[in-house]
């Protein structure tokens, strides 16, 4: 019996009706069920690339299952173990480190669960192992962070002193904005970075680690390049109780451009933030059912940031998303 366009597209409706009429049947459709294993809750960043994720999979309608790592990679592990164990359908995480995820990643393929890598890469020479990496470029992040020291200190002649704040030990942000920012700097032996150390992405290790440079350095120090704005508004407090003014006496540039970065900016005590977006929500969502539905999805997905000098804070504030 021969059906006409008219009669099938009836019979779908209805069958679509019928399923949401008896939820839980096979004929209902199943909730995607997303497993996402997050760094920790180290900084502004963090907070708001979790608000991201948990928003956007309420509005994608996927089911989460998030779990907080304490930015330890062996909780991180535990938890994608357990996302295999519970058969979610995708598994998602931003390795807190670049090293020691093939074993895991490998019980996740041998289960046929895809993987998506956000934020932060991992080292493989294996790419197989998870189907794309969403997340921002860390080298160019160094890289406009040293274009804009070069470009601020074009007419300084005598050397300029860079003490660093460097991020998590071992992690893909802390390697490449170091990377990016000393290819640029190096162009000019004025720029020498006399001290570096991780403050851990967090505001009091950033504030901890500035007061031993200040004590060994101060009155060298002209320049202090920070990995994240909570490492940096750490510095600020350590460089305020030492009797200095910020981004005066001594230069500061960051990266994340998250709130408390504008308002350190507006209060004049903080010169430049490069931007690195939180928001990968959606585009993780996205992503997801695209591997759900078998769309093919690019291995590299990578986020468009920009810069904010401390001029332009007060007018680009107010469109702030995070
Ligand atoms: C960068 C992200 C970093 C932020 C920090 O994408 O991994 O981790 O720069 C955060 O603020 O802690």
């Amino acid at each position: 019996m021969k059906l006409n366009r008219r009669t099938l597209t009836t019979l779908a409706l209805a069958a679509a009706s019928l399923a949401s009429l008896l939820p839980g049947t096979a004929l209902a459709q199943k909730k995607v069920v997303l497993g996402f294993a997050q760094v920790g809750a180290e900084s502004e960043w963090r907070t708001a690339n979790t608000e991201s994720i948990k928003s956007a999979a309420k509005e994608a309608g996927i089911e989460l299952k998030f779990s907080d790592g304490q930015q330890k990679q062996e909780n991180q592990i535990k938890a994608i173990r357990s996302f295999i164990a519970q058969k979610v359908d995708v598994i998602a995480f931003s390795p807190v480190v670049e090293s020691g995820w093939e074993t895991v990643l490998r019980e996740a393929k041998a289960a046929k669960i895809p993987v998506v890598l956000t934020d932060r890469s991992v080292n493989t020479k294996d790419d197989s192992l998870y189907v794309t990496f969403m997340g921002s470029d860390f080298v160019e992040e160094g890289r406009k962070a040293g274009r804009w020291l070069v470009e601020k200190m074009k007419d300084q002649k005598g050397e300029v002193n860079i003490v660093e704040l460097q991020g998590t030990v071992g992690s893909a942000p802390a390697i490449d904005r170091k990377k990016g920012f000393e290819e640029i700097i190096k162009a000019d032996p004025k720029f020498k970075i006399i001290r570096s150390q991780t403050g851990d992405f967090t505001r009091a290790k950033g504030k901890e680690v500035m007061e031993a440079f200040l004590k060994a350095d101060g009155k060298k120090i002209n320049v202090l390049y920070a990995h994240n704005d909570d490492m940096a508004i750490g510095a600020i407090q350590a460089i305020e109780e030492a009797g200095l003014k910020p981004a005066k006496d001594i230069t500061i540039i960051s990266i994340d451009a998250v709130k408390g970065a504008f308002e350190a900016m507006m209060a004049g005590k903080l010169n430049v933030s490069v931007e690195c977006s939180p928001l990968l929500g959606p585009q993780l969502m996205t992503a997801v059912k695209d591997i759900k539905a078998g769309k093919p999805v690019p291995k590299r997905i990578v986020t468009e940031e920009t810069i904010f000098p401390m001029e332009v804070a007060a007018k680009e504030f107010p469109k702030r998303k995070y």
